[in-house]
């Protein structure tokens, strides 16, 4: 595994200077109108837990997501399901404290919402985090959200080497991209991404989610990206139009 990795970065900071991201998919209007509707079903709140021991026993497909505290995983999962109520949300970090599974897509998938990690976390929840992703088979992705006002912390570095050395896929969602314009976003990014390209478990493409601002155009764009989120669940869980 560190071969494999020292080659990969090897090649990917030196050898090929081009390589890059994927750029964001493009769906047709079908494959939109799938996504959105698979996620138009009434979500429902499955459990808490504090220890993966007693994560739903259930062969369900799960997809899971984690993040520093206040990054917006909470938020994410109330826009994906368009149920502002389902998910408790807070301006203070550290809000989420237990491991909590939503069944979504009419029983077809389960999110999972976790505690943050870094400011304000506990020592104890980043146990339960890595004892859930070592653990649990059924889940297909883990989406790790990072915020671009903040840029990529230790925090975040320690999970991806340790997703690196366990194999465990997974891919970045940009949260709050409406907290900057659109020059300083795709600066952020570029970081983000350069530093991501030595990461081998990680899925080369980002996903965005942000607030819509006040311009149509806006809307439309952002809404746009929380479809392809969509997408990108459902085909990570295995389905398809
Ligand atoms: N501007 C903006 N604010 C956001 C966005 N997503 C979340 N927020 C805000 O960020 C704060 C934290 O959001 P949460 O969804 O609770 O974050 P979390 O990652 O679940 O936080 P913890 O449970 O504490 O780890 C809240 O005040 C949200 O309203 C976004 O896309 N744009
Ligand atoms: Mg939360």
């Amino acid at each position: 595994m560190i071969a494999k990795r020292w080659l990969h970065s090897t090649l990917c900071r030196s050898s090929v200077p081009g390589l890059s991201f994927l750029p964001p998919t493009i769906l047709t209007q079908p494959q939109k109108k799938w996504a959105d509707k698979q996620f138009a079903s009434q979500p429902l709140f499955i459990k808490s837990c504090s220890e993966w021991q007693q994560a739903p026993a259930t062969t369900v497909p799960e997809v899971a997501f984690v993040g520093r505290s206040n990054v917006g995983k909470s938020t994410l999962i109330n826009r994906l399901t368009n149920n502002n109520q389902l998910v408790k949300t807070s301006s203070k970090p550290g809000h989420t404290k237990l491991l909590n599974f939503f069944q979504v897509c009419k029983g077809k998938l389960n999110l999972v919402d976790m505690p943050g990690y870094g400011y304000r976390s506990q020592a104890e929840w980043g146990d339960m985090i890595l004892e859930y992703l070592h653990h649990r088979q059924q889940l297909k992705r883990l989406f790790v959200l990072i915020d671009p006002t903040a840029g990529l912390k230790e925090w975040d570095r320690m999970l991806f080497d340790h997703l690196d050395e366990r194999g465990i896929s997974y891919q970045l969602i940009l949260t709050k991209s409406d907290k900057l314009s659109a020059i300083a976003f795709d600066k952020s990014k570029e970081v983000i991404e350069q530093d991501m390209l030595s990461s081998v478990s990680c899925y080369p493409q980002f996903l965005y989610s942000g607030i819509p601002r006040r311009s149509r155009k806006n809307a439309e764009s952002v809404a746009e990206d929380l479809t392809r989120i969509r997408w990108a669940v459902l085909q990570a869980a295995g389905y398809s139009p």
